[in-house]
């Protein structure tokens, strides 16, 4: 049994009554997807997509972003939807692979949306709230980044996938991209682009790039093949030359697509991701490739600094 609270949804009174356990997927209320996890202070913020295809035939059905907090890995509290992709008045669907960030007191959600006809093409939007739940309001009024901005492939979908590296010394990195990684340093107030989108050099990559820092050392993950297993890279700076490191996790299974999140809590270094592996409940279709859930299993280094292969698990975080 997964512990989620639905908050949103359930009489605060049930909350006291939930059994403990931390079984993959975390989260069997609804299908998540894309994780994106936020630490900040004693809590972990999970920021997810969320599918709602009605079988697993036709393509993503996703509308809104998820939220749910922990203290402990293993205990998910239910915040409901933080934003609808058309919360963004310029957007009009396709609420996909998002990152929040916090900076100076402030959450920053850097998101994917499909634009509107002016500027057709997935876009990258951003959001700013006081809190880690909203309410979220689009931050600059326009998209962040358009299908026109950038021209390295002929898909209009080549600008998906915002995740945001902030440096010790406050300077703020977005990497993005489907098919060919790209990064761009931003603004100190977060909504403006600081420079020329550049190219980031790592192979066989698919989409969802991840950066973090662990020591001294930079880590690149990203989805990578198709059917996408994980892939990562290392480096001495945020700006690279990246060492590939090869395959971190395998294909996640019942599902093409693989969208990780790393981060360090307490002492531990966590692996989040999605499957399609949820299984059949109350006669409802099972999970599959656009029916994910987000799924968490502990990641270790070597000695030598690179990642251990991602052992995936049903007993989830012990
Ligand atoms: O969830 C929609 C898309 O599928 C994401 O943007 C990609 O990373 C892949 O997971």
């Amino acid at each position: 049994m997964n512990r989620i609270i639905p908050l949103f949804l359930a009489p605060a009174v049930l909350l006291a009554a939930l059994p403990a356990a931390a079984d993959n997927p975390i989260i069997t209320e609804v299908f998540t997807a894309d994780p994106a996890a936020l630490v900040d202070g004693d809590t972990v913020w999970l920021y997810t997509g969320h599918d709602e295809a009605p079988n697993n035939d036709v393509f993503f059905e996703m509308h809104d972003w998820l939220a749910f907090s922990s203290k402990d890995m293993k205990t998910w509290e239910a915040h409901g939807p933080i934003m609808r992709a058309d919360d963004f008045e310029w957007a009009v669907s396709h609420a996909w692979a998002s990152h929040m960030v916090k900076k100076d007191g402030k959450y920053w959600f850097y998101t994917t949306v499909r634009h509107d006809e002016t500027k057709p093409g997935f876009a990258v939007g951003v959001a700013v709230s006081d809190s880690p739940t909203g309410p979220f309001t689009d931050a600059k009024g326009s998209a962040l980044i358009t299908n026109d901005m950038t021209t390295q492939t002929p898909n209009d979908w080549d600008d998906i996938d915002p995740a945001v590296y902030i440096e010790d010394n406050g300077e703020v990195y977005l990497f993005f991209g489907n098919l060919v990684p790209k990064y761009v340093k931003l603004k100190d107030n977060m909504i403006e682009l600081d420079g020329e989108i550049q190219v980031v050099d790592v192979p066989h990559f698919t989409e969802a790039l991840w950066a973090h820092k662990k020591n001294d050392t930079y880590y690149l993950t990203y989805a990578c093949f198709f059917p996408e297993k994980i892939c990562s890279a290392r480096s001495d700076s945020i700006h690279g030359p990246w060492q590939y490191d090869g395959i971190l996790n395998e294909i996640a299974g019942n599902t093409e697509t693989n969208h990780q999140s790393i981060i360090e809590f307490q002492g531990r270094d966590y692996f989040i991701y999605h499957t399609g592996g949820m299984p059949p409940k109350d006669g409802e279709p099972s999970g599959g490739r656009f029916r994910r859930s987000v799924a968490i299993d502990r990641l270790y280094y070597n000695d030598d600094g690179s990642l251990k292969r991602v052992i995936m698990t049903t007993e989830g975080i012990q």
